[in-house]
């Protein structure tokens, strides 16, 4: 990475394509020289319609995202219609990916009724048509926290309808295999089974490419075990497709010291999991800032640039110590992985489809998918997983709500809480 942006910077200007694209096998990321790829990243979301238009600001925030060591960005919000050319290009440059997500608030699945239609499709569709001919854009969400409560279990073959139509859709159009995964609410109750229900059945078109988690659970000062975490690797191993946390970075009690960061590119994870998106970039209400752009106005507060109580745009300043903490440690931490060349995935294995048990998860086994433009009605009728090795294919296979009513520890909570006062804010 840091190689390629640098031969960017002396071959000069000419280079617009300084990172090499990424697809997804077995159970990892690698760039099209076959090096393994960990994501050391950050949620980023200043405005709420699309981050990625103002060529300026993505350049000011990018020379500091240098120095913190970032590689790749999430953003939850995105606005096809808008040029995106100048920002990605920054980004490039920067040596930073991108990680989009394709619904936004007023297309994403519902957790209680859900259904799937031609109008979501078509505005997925659209995101995708406008980010793919970026080669740093290294993934796509198809959803975010849409389930947090067991009673919401059934909206998971929603998920999977979605995944399938947009994977589809990006073949047909003989579109790069841009990874398609779904960004999962860390509930204790739904581990394992939403993660292993989004991957089973042997059919690897309806599966999703990869798999990321929204975990708080671990809260400076804290270890491997006390937060969970090996719980988190122990469903991990193995797993037939990437996976990641695709928001981390608890905030109580302070400082936030990032520890969680060298388990998670240490050796008791590192060869199960792709990395981690710190959450979030820009300070507000929630406090998980790493930077700010100036001092908190008044909550009521207009003006260009301004909304929520927070200036939007300018010069970012780090938050300290916490911009300091991150960078030390992201400096320390190099995971290498393993060359493609010498990888086998025949090791990772895709899990049977979860059977429901009563108030748990609700979706027995494998069930027939939601075709486009179908709304839940209750039931699913039983489908038998297709048979074989019951081995993923060494082979580019592979929102928001109220307030989750299962705490499994103070930390997460916090968390949740603190991004569930993000999204109430956007919306
Ligand atoms: C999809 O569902 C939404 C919400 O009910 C509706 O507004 C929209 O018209 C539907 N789209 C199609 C194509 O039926
Ligand atoms: C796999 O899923 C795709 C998409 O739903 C479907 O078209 C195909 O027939 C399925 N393959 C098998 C073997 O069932
Ligand atoms: C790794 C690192 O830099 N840790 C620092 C984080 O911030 C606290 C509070 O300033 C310091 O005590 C740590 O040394």
């Amino acid at each position: 990475m840091k190689l390629s942006w640098l031969s960017a910077v002396l071959l000069g200007a000419a280079t617009t394509n300084a990172l090499d694209t990424i697809t997804a096998v077995g159970n990892k990321f690698f760039t099209s020289k076959g090096v393994q790829f960990f994501a050391k990243g950050i949620a980023y979301q200043l405005t709420e319609d699309d981050p990625l238009v103002d060529a300026e600001q993505c350049s000011r925030d990018a020379a500091l995202m240098k120095t913190l060591g970032t590689n790749s960005l999430r953003v939850y919000h995105v606005d096809p219609k808008a040029d995106h050319d100048k920002c990605m290009s920054v980004f490039d440059n920067a040596g930073i990916y991108l990680m989009i997500d394709l619904d936004t608030f007023n297309t994403y699945i519902l957790p209680n009724d859900p259904w799937w239609n031609q109008t979501q499709h078509d505005r997925y569709a659209e995101v995708i048509d406008t980010f793919i001919k970026y080669d740093n854009v290294l993934a796509f969400f198809v959803g975010n926290e849409i389930i947090i409560k067991e009673d919401q279990s059934n909206a998971a073959p929603y998920i999977k309808a979605a995944s399938r139509d947009m994977k589809a859709y990006r073949d047909r159009k003989g579109y790069r295999k841009v990874p398609v995964g779904y960004s999962a609410a860390d509930i204790a109750q739904l581990r394992p089974m939403l993660q292993d229900y989004l991957t089973c059945g042997g059919n690897a078109s309806e599966n999703i490419d990869f798999f990321a988690l929204n975990s708080y659970s671990w809260c400076d000062p804290s270890s491997y075990t006390q937060s969970g975490y090996d719980n988190l690797q122990k469903q991990a191993k193995d797993f037939p497709v990437p996976i990641l946390f695709s928001e981390t970075g608890c905030n109580t009690p302070r400082p936030r010291l990032f520890d969680d960061q060298e388990a998670i590119f240490g050796p008791e994870m590192n060869k199960d999991w792709s990395g981690s998106i710190i959450y979030e970039w820009i300070e507000e209400a929630n406090n998980y800032g790493l930077i700010s752009y100036g001092p908190p106005v008044a909550p009521t507060a207009t003006g260009a640039s301004v909304k929520g109580g927070f200036v939007r745009a300018g010069t970012p300043t780090p938050v300290l110590p916490d911009f300091e903490n991150l960078s030390r440690k992201w400096a320390t931490i190099t995971p290498t992985g393993v060359a493609s060349s010498d990888y086998n995935p025949s090791h990772v294995s895709t899990r049977a489809c979860p059977t429901s048990t009563p108030s748990g998860w609700l979706v027995n086994g494998n069930v027939a998918l939601p075709t486009l433009g179908e709304t839940f009605k209750g039931t699913y009728s039983p489908i038998p997983s297709a048979t074989g090795s019951g081995t993923a294919e060494p082979s580019p296979t592979s929102t928001k709500n109220p307030a989750p009513p299962n705490r499994e520890i103070a930390g997460m909570s916090a968390g949740l809480v603190g991004v569930m006062l993000f999204f109430t804010f956007w919306l």
